[in-house]
């Protein structure tokens, strides 16, 4: 047989598929269906290993459940708007669009060449007007539901470039192009009301049994109920209350300073007549916008002279601060400091030389001799200091406060989220026009449905500086429908995290025209029964679809509630890191051992420092071209080098003998199969009934046990284990010495057809060299014999004077008696009671039997 020729023959299975559109999905109400989804890719031109992954474990389930008898959806698609597309026209010239569509065309057949079971005709990208129109339309039902609305909010500005930057263009504080510190500014954007969801949103959680702990943790963290208080403190000599949100009010008696955000509106009237504030404001709101940045940063304070009543002890005063720390956008944008139990309250009090009251005693504390140093006690005790509140527990202590500050009308218990409502607008290019119009005497207006798409002008000037759309000559241009004066489009695009919330969904009909996706093939194919991807997305994809499915039912298009009932989160692919002497990175394929084990270049031998194993990444030129993988070894060696390395939830390390295993055990299942050919009963011998010797039932046993492990693991996505249970099983084979060409025909099969989810092609292969003119993937999924999978023999001990002389096999569940006679029966066990009588023979049933002489 020799080495199998891999590469004639997965291009010929992966013709053959695409002929017979064996993959292909029909909805068809009789049959139960199982939609599987990996995250789909977005088109940078080269497909990865993490991409290899991704979609292996996809086809593993999309093929498992294909045999098992279900109607399989398993598609695939391009999130193709995004920033990277401009950043290649300001390059390199090149329009996004077509930039976008010569990467899909190759990474598409980058992709083919793994041999996956997806139904092609399916396929669907996020630029095409044919898919973001329906985004559109529903957009405009949203807007009018209540669930978009517009507002203005912080960007992140760059001064230079005049243009919004994304968080993640803003690098240490500057923008990612011009370099310069990027400012803060208000703009007019337009939000999802995902906050109008955020308890449900968190309540339903708790159903999701079949995602990550992990996830549903990140998720509901996101999402961030806080139970709290809302206190009123009244500001001395001016007629109004400061309101603040705090989680801690049974801390009430600890606080020493009132803070209030820099664009709070009290902190905005005082900065008017107050040049010096102004100015810190001013400095505040430079630098980013993300919590983490606050977070990170000094924390600065301006006293404004300002002082209000304790609500609860009216004989004390509090000064009132703008500091840079307190969100403009959370709670209320004003807090009270505690410096004795919070960290940063008291980084805030040292600095200003402000009181730090501890109001709460650790237990077993001596009130007398407690006091704060540098580290606030933020731990649960006794509170002391604090008028009624003394001797009460934290839990108690906040509900007697919020009850007190009730019933003085000072206040009343709150819950805040943490979660955002979703800012959408991006002065960008490449993303899914906001379809709505601004007319002067109108105000906002959206697109007539009729009028949908809003397609993207194709002439457009793309410099890195500014909304290319924007500054078009022609394009915003249009006529008020309402009015039909004169009226300017809305320039913003979405954030392409926008398409990818509803892309599923698409899958079930992408050939709808007038809608979004047919009910009829929401309601069969919805929800996705397993998706899989990184977990870089547990937050973010996952809110927005869940929100997305929420609003699109809310709109009529949809009956449901969550779209993703299983998800799975695969580990990263990690890699040996190399240097030479310089420091610089050198790539595997630049290195080799010499005779004597070390590594040096492969050009000119020179040493080279073996770094750490890290996740691939194009810096540390430790990233290995799946493309040459699958060209140098078969696309089957790839899939079950990444099946069986480690658990698919793990970080998986590539090496090049972890290929090379595979590889090896390719070959060696194509030569157990070709070879064992001429001695096999002929095709539908059917399943052998004699079974003459030991060995067949060894076999056949080992079948059935296989069948039913192998079913197991691969449902519960322990994929290197079915991988270890399938290797078990063919050496198993390899070792059979019997004659039986019923049986090894048998267990060939079964075989076979396990392995065909893992290395389809290899499997298809050897199910035509069985003799079969059937496809394999038509085939069903093997059940386990129950007759041959109970344990129905154990192996007991024998031992003599406690110790061991023989073994016996024997039924499970033999009497005592039999026991004993088969044990005395024993040569070995007689020699070693040297012709004595047995004085006694103790037996553990199943286990051991111990003759004493
Ligand atoms: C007084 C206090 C005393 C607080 C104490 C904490 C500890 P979570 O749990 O995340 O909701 N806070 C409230 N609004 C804020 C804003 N806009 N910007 C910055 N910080 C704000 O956090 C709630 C706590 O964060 C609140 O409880 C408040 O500080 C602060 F020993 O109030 B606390
Ligand atoms: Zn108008």
């Amino acid at each position: 047989p020799g080495r199998y020729p891999f590469s004639e023959t997965e291009a010929r299975w992966q013709r053959l598929w695409e002929e017979r559109e064996t993959f292909k999905a029909r909805l068809d109400p009789e049959r139960p269906k199982y939609f599987v989804l990996e995250m789909f890719p977005y088109p940078s031109g080269r497909i990865h290993m993490g991409h290899v992954r991704n979609y292996t474990l996809g086809d593993v389930v999309a093929r498992t459940k294909r045999a098992q008898g279900y109607n399989v959806l398993h598609p695939m698609g391009w999130d193709a708007f995004g920033l990277p597309a401009e950043g290649a026209a300001v390059k390199r010239g090149i329009h996004p669009k077509t930039w976008t569509y010569a990467n899909i065309a190759e990474m598409r057949e980058q992709i083919k060449t793994m041999g996956l079971a997806i139904d092609w005709s399916r396929e669907i990208a996020t630029c095409d007007p044919a898919y973001y129109r329906h985004e559109q339309a529903m957009f405009i039902d949203m807007w009018e539901k209540g669930l978009v609305y517009r507002k203005e909010s912080w960007v992140n500005w760059d001064p230079v470039d005049h243009t919004v930057l994304a968080n993640e263009q803003v690098i240490d504080g500057r923008g990612w192009r011009s370099g310069a510190l990027v400012e803060r500014r208000k703009l007019a954007q337009w939000f999802f009301k995902i906050t109008a969801f955020a308890e449900e949103l968190l309540s339903a959680i708790d159903g999701l049994e079949r995602w990550p702990d992990k996830v549903r943790l990140m998720q509901r963290n996101w999402i961030g109920r806080s139970e709290g208080a809302r206190v009123f403190f009244p500001v001395e000599g001016r007629n109004e209350r400061l309101e603040i949100f705090t989680t801690r009010p049974d801390t009430l008696f600890g606080a020493s300073f009132i803070a209030l955000a820099p664009d709070h509106p009290l902190s905005v009237e005082l900065a008017k007549g107050e040049p010096a504030l102004a100015a810190f404001i001013a400095e505040c709101l430079k630098g980013g916008t993300s919590a983490v940045d606050l977070e990170a940063g000094e924390k600065l304070g301006f006293a404004t002279g300002l002082v209000c009543r304790h609500p609860l002890d009216p004989a004390r005063t509090v000064p009132v601060y703008v500091a840079n720390f307190v969100l403009s956008d959370y709670g209320t944008g004003a807090v009270f400091g505690c410096p004795a139990h919070d960290q940063r309250d008291l980084d805030f009090a040292r600095k200003y030389d402000l009181p730090v009251i501890p109001v709460v005693l650790p237990p077993d504390a001596d009130p007398a001799g407690f006091s704060i140093g540098k580290e606030a006690y933020t731990g649960d005790g006794t509170l002391f200091h604090s008028a009624f509140l003394d001797g009460l527990d934290v839990t108690t202590g906040k509900t007697r406060a919020i009850a007190a500050l009730t019933e003085r009308e000072a206040g009343s218990s709150e819950i805040t989220w943490r979660l955002r409502d979703w800012g959408v607008s991006r002065q960008r290019y490449w993303g899914c026009p906001v379809p709505m119009i601004h007319c002067a005497s109108c105000g906002v207006v959206p697109v007539p449905k009729d009028q949908l798409p809003v397609t993207l002008p194709d002439d457009v000037e793309i410099t890195g500086v500014g909304n290319p759309l924007a500054r078009h000559p022609t394009w915003k241009h249009v006529t008020c429908p309402t009015c039909g004066g004169p009226a300017e489009r809305e320039t913003d695009t979405f954030d392409t995290f926008v398409e990818s919330s509803w892309y599923f969904a698409r899958f079930c009909s992408p050939e709808a025209e007038t809608e979004p996706f047919t009910r009829e093939a929401a309601a069969y194919w919805l929800p996705v029964d397993q998706y899989i991807g990184g977990v870089e997305h547990a937050v973010l994809h996952l809110l927005y679809s869940r929100f997305f499915t929420r609003a699109m039912s809310a709109c009529g298009y949809l009956d449901l509630d969550e779209p993703f009932a299983g998800l799975f989160t695969q580990g990263m692919i990690n890699h040996q890191t190399f240097k030479d002497e310089a420091g610089d990175w050198l790539e595997p394929r630049q290195v080799m051992k010499d005779d004597t084990g070390a590594w040096v270049t492969l050009d000119g031998h020179r040493p080279v420092e073996v770094g750490r194993v890290e996740k691939m990444s194009k810096s540390k030129l430790n990233t290995v071209d799946p493309t040459e993988i699958i060209g140098g070894y078969g696309a089957d060696t790839a899939r079950l080098f990444m099946l069986s390395d480690s658990p698919p939830e793990r970080d998986l390390e590539w090496t090049e003998a972890g290929i090379d295993g595979a590889w090896r055990y390719i070959n060696r299942l194509w030569r157990l199969v070709t070879e064992r050919v001429p001695a096999l009963a002929p095709v539908g011998a059917g399943v052998p009934q004699e079974l003459s010797d030991g060995a067949d039932l060894e076999l056949k046993r080992l079948l059935h046990r296989s069948i039913a492990n192998v079913t197991v693991e691969l449902d519960r996505f322990h994929f290197n284990k079915a991988v270890a249970l399938l290797r078990e099983f063919s050496n198993g084979i390899e070792a059979y010495a019997g004659t039986n060409g019923a049986l090894q025909r048998e267990v060939l099969e079964r075989l076979v057809r396990m392995l065909e989810p893992l290395i389809p092609h290899l499997a298809h292969e050897l199910w035509r060299h069985l003799g079969h003119e059937t496809l394999l993937a038509d085939e069903p999924w093997p059940k386990a014999d129950p007759r041959f999978t109970v344990e129905d023999e154990v192996v007991i001990a024998i031992q003599v004077n406690g110790k061991r002389r023989a073994e016996i096999r024997v039924p499970k569940g033999s009497s005592n008696a039999v026991l004993e006679g088969q044990a005395l029966a024993e040569a070995n066990v007689q020699r070693a009671m040297e012709g004595k009588a047995p004085r006694k023979v103790i037996i553990v049933p199943d286990k051991i039997v111990n003759v004493v002489v």
